[in-house]
């Protein structure tokens, strides 16, 4: 996997609703993830649109689009060797009454669409998605002084 392999994760309304975004975003620090880039905003309905836009019709599409647009959200990037497939199994299970104990769906979600945290699912759609909440040199590339600790030396 490469290294600069990156994702973008999105604390939803809800999350920034419910307080949770220091608590998922502690989450993958902890992990060791690397923060990349990081943007609060309130996403217009249109961008939400473009978001969502793999889901277009299907019956949840308007109701995810209203969703995302509803209030703040913190979009982030973040970086490391499979950094999509690690952070979709610490979101866990789409609906939140479906998620594992742990993962942050499970811990903390109990609803189908309000389900506190997006990622990206594959480098494709990471790749587009990031594009377009991002400029490139938003992105910030930089080294951690413990990676050796982080990663190991025999991986
Ligand atoms: P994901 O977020 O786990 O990748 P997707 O299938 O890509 O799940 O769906 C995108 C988002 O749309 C979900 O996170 C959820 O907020 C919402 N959603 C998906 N399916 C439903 C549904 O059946 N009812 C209501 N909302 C849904
Ligand atoms: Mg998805």
């Amino acid at each position: 996997m490469a290294a600069k392999e990156r994702t973008l994760i999105i604390i939803k309304p809800d999350g920034i609703q419910r307080h949770l975004a220091g608590e998922i975003i502690s989450r993958f620090e902890k992990k060791g993830l690397k923060l990349a880039a990081a943007k609060f905003m309130k996403i217009p309905e249109e961008l939400a649109r473009k978001h969502y836009a793999v889901h277009e019709g299907k019956p949840f599409f308007e109701g995810v689009v209203k969703y995302l647009a509803s209030s703040p959200v913190l979009v982030t990037v973040w970086q490391g060797d499979g950094v999509i497939d690690i952070t979709r199994k610490m979101m866990g299970a789409t609906f939140g009454f479906d998620a594992e104990p742990g993962t942050i769906r499970g811990d903390f979600s109990a609803s189908r669409g309000y389900n506190l945290i997006h990622g990206s699912d594959s480098p494709e759609s990471a790749d587009t998605e990031i594009k377009l909440y991002f400029k490139p040199d938003e992105i910030v590339d930089y080294e951690f002084t413990d990676e050796k600790w982080l990663y190991g030396k025999n991986d």
